[in-house]
């Protein structure tokens, strides 16, 4: 398999892994946090309209998101296969998606599902110190995730694709555990 997604709460892992598994298979890592945050860095166009939302915990709005990750996979680094950490985080995002995935005919192959319980994120999260890591914005990310990305673990149940990994263990394991998965 070379095009999976990454799905998981905030401070699941995905991006940790994401990086590991995308270097093992010679595929591109696109975490759609990373490009956020370096558009908020550069104080791009896309930068200056995604900032308040990302510092409040909100999910930036799917119009600025979709154009940022469709750029993205139409390089020539993403012809090989890809990870995409963190993108979909939501119905809308994941419909938009699978009609972006037919057009350019590369299918999506897994969506790997990250568990990790509530209060081991939140101290995960708040250990990590990132400038949207703080106590309030942490607990509101959480809900967005159990509001609008969670029903993404039915929705991709639904077509097959799902692969579940008990992401509650060291960095290491987890790895293991995705490898064993995706073989
Ligand atoms: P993201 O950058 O995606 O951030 P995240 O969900 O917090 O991180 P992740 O799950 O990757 O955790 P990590 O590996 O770092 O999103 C940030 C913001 O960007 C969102 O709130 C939103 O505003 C915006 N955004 C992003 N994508 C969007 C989209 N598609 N649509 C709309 N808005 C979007 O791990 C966290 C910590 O745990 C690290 O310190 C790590 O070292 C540690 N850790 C990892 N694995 C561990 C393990 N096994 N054991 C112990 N610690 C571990």
């Amino acid at each position: 398999m070379k095009r999976f997604i990454f799905l998981g709460p905030p401070g699941a892992g995905k991006g940790t892994q994401a990086v590991v598994v995308a270097q093992a298979r010679a595929i591109t890592h696109v975490s759609t946090g990373d490009l956020l945050r370096s558009a908020v860095a550069n104080q791009t166009d896309l930068g200056q309209k995604a900032k308040a939302y990302m510092d409040r915990g909100d999910l930036v709005p799917d119009s600025l998101v979709l154009g940022m990750v469709e750029e993205r996979l139409a390089q020539a680094d993403a012809q090989s296969g890809w990870i995409l950490d963190g993108f979909p985080r939501n119905v809308a995002q994941a419909k938009a998606l699978d009609e972006l995935l037919t057009a350019i005919h590369q299918p999506l192959e897994g969506a790997v599902n990250f568990e990790v319980p509530d209060e081991i994120l939140t101290t995960r999260l708040l250990s990590r110190g990132r400038q949207d890591d703080t106590e309030p914005v942490v607990r509101h990310r959480l809900q967005v995730y159990h509001d609008q990305t969670a029903p993404l673990i039915a929705f991709y149940q639904e077509r097959g694709l799902l692969i579940s990994i008990a992401g509650n263990a060291a960095v290491d394991e987890v790895t293991t555990r995705i490898e064993a998965a995706i073989a």
